[in-house]
């Protein structure tokens, strides 16, 4: 049964066709809340605009603290509304130790992009569980589209699960490293160098440019020994400064190469209903937990329950079963 839109829920959409960037900041307010009357309006919101979704690059921008994302992420960002792109910027950051995110935490460093009229930076709501987060940003990226930005950027601080669901969001997913040390040294798990559709050593200025070839050098060999993501598209090592500006406009040209391969192909097109369909059942199962751990029966079991699992007295397997069948009952 199709609900009939709530009046806000309509003009949010009316405003973001419009063009209303108090709209759009609201809606992605909406989507972010998880007030239950937030998340029906988001609903509704979410299904009005697929219609004018799909059509942004969409772009994870990953790398270990201080490699210089937020830097990267303003020279890249003016670069492409120097082309006339439309650019937003949204942030992942599940960690609660890192007050309001990255984004926010230094804005100084995005200070032109931000102000940019092309552009749009959201910071990531502080804490929370990472499947929240994740769901929130995936649904602010599709209101950023609908409302006309034409590349999505989403930065994903290295701590490791978040790169994973970030990379289940985007499209290509770019690894920043910085000069010398492989993966190891810099903290790099060999599952994030496996989402790596590009590598792009940053800091290639000044006294560290000759470690930042020699670095691009080493990733370019790791990478031909990977396991290939897609069937036409070999993952690429690449060098840039940030800080200067220089190869930001090859890592441009290389994420444009990367997306006429792969929609040649039809890879991007299948990799998208696979997200698409990944994250329906990700929200049937957060959904289904949530019922689960709020309701009543199950609550007032599940105290004794895994204190008894803790010290082995009941079998984790008998437990749920417990528990499956008070939450199953009338
Ligand atoms: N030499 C040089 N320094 C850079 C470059 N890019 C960034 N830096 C410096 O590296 C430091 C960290 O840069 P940020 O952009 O804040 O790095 P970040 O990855 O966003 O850091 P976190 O948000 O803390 O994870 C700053 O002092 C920057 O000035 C570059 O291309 N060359
Ligand atoms: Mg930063």
């Amino acid at each position: 049964v199709i609900r009939p839109a709530p009046d806000r829920a309509a003009a949010l959409v009316e405003g973001i066709r419009a063009g209303d960037r108090r709209a759009l900041a609201r809606a992605i307010t909406t989507v972010e809340s998880t007030r239950a009357d937030h998340r029906e309006e988001a609903v509704v919101l979410l299904d009005e605009l697929l219609g004018d979704t799909g059509r942004a690059v969409r772009i994870g921008i990953s790398g270990p603290p201080g490699v210089g994302k937020s830097t990267f992420i303003e020279a890249f960002g003016l670069h492409l509304v120097d082309l006339d792109h439309r650019v937003a910027v949204l942030a992942v950051d599940p960690s609660s130790s890192r007050t309001g995110g990255s984004i926010l935490g230094d804005k100084t460093r995005m200070e032109e992009l931000g102000r940019h009229p092309d552009a749009f930076i959201r910071p990531t709501p502080g804490g929370g569980q990472l499947g929240g987060v994740a769901r929130r940003t995936r649904e602010a990226m599709l209101l950023c589209e609908a409302f006309g930005f034409d590349v999505v950027i989403v930065e994903t601080i290295g701590v490791g699960q978040s790169e994973v669901a970030v990379a289940d969001m985007v499209d290509l997913f770019v690894l920043l490293v910085n000069p010398g040390g492989g993966d190891e040294l810099q903290g790099i798990k060999r599952g994030i160098m496996e989402l790596a559709d590009l590598v792009v050593v940053n800091k290639a200025d000044g006294d560290l440019a000759a470690a930042a070839g020699r670095t691009a050098g080493d990733y370019a060999n790791a990478l031909h020994l990977m396991r290939p993501k897609w069937p036409e598209w070999t993952a690429r090592a690449l060098q840039c400064s940030a800080l200067r500006g220089t190869g930001i406009d090859e890592v441009w040209a290389a994420i444009e190469s990367f997306r006429t391969t792969v929609t040649a192909d039809g890879s991007l097109e299948r990799a998208r209903a696979a997200q698409a369909t990944a994250w329906m059942w990700s929200e049937v199962r957060d959904d289904l937990l949530d019922g689960f751990r709020s309701n009543h029966r199950v609550q007032a079991l599940l105290p004794a329950l895994e204190a008894e699992v803790a010290a082995g007295t009941t079998s984790p397997t008998a437990a749920a079963r417990s528990l499956l069948e008070a939450f199953g009952s009338r």
